[in-house]
């Protein structure tokens, strides 16, 4: 506690099968579930590429569940991704299609708070909130006629996924699991291969010979 964005993403792993088609946009959610995440099959794993129009998974999911009615269709999103495109919920169940969205939830539009600290910066990209403001996401789900549930604890987390294909299946309508993850959290990235950098120590790893920059 609070629960690592890795942990969330080894639950995941755990809980779906390989016939489960994944789709995600453009955050540190994503970077995370590109790293993270078991993909077994071609076409289970849809993205938006390199556009990164952010909200995309929410419609998009729409569309996978319509293609593969039959297979389970989750769409990994952000908090601030989910509120892009969300009023596509209604739409799902206007027309009684069901998926799960995982919403990887930092309270921050963290892409954007990663690159500005290379900035000593942290403008403009906070979402944080309490009882008194900000946005209420199992409530909006609700508010759509779709279902949410909130969880803070990484025990809960494969109870919440079961409960979430379970209830969307039998209500023919999204689900959503908000995990809420540690808030500055990093993402391990680089423009090039030898300039990944680890956010954190990883200690499973051995002393890597410094880059070079050759190719
Ligand atoms: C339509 C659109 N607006 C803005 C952006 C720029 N952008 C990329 S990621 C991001 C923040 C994403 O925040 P969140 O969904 O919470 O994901 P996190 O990075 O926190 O995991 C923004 C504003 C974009 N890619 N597309
Ligand atoms: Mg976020």
């Amino acid at each position: 506690m609070p629960i690592k964005p890795q942990r969330v993403f080894q639950e995941i792993n755990d809980f779906f099968d390989a016939d489960t088609v994944f789709v995600t946009a453009i955050g540190l959610y994503q970077i995370w579930s590109g790293q993270f995440q078991e993909i077994y099959k071609p076409r289970h794993y849809l993205i938006c590429g390199q556009a990164g129009p952010l909200g995309w998974e929410v419609p998009a999911c729409l569309g996978a569940k319509i293609a593969r009615p039959d297979q389970t269709v989750v769409g990994i999103v952000g908090d601030y991704s989910f509120r892009v495109l969300m009023e596509e919920v209604a739409v799902a169940c206007q027309y009684s299609v069901p998926y799960v969205l995982v919403m990887i939830n930092n309270a921050y539009m963290g892409l954007i708070r990663q690159a500005e600290t290379k900035f000593e910066m942290n403008y403009g990209v906070d979402l944080s909130y309490d009882e008194s403001y900000g946005m209420d996401h199992v409530k909006v789900m609700e508010g759509m006629g779709a279902f949410g549930r909130r969880v803070t604890r990484p025990e809960e987390i494969q109870e919440a996924l079961a409960w979430a294909v379970e209830t969307s299946e039998r209500e023919r309508r999204p689900a959503l699991v908000e995990v809420l993850i540690e808030r500055e959290a990093d993402a391990a990235m680089g423009t090039s291969i030898d300039e990944i950098k680890e956010p954190e120590p990883v200690e499973d790893l051995e002393e890597q010979p410094a880059a070079t920059g050759e190719v």
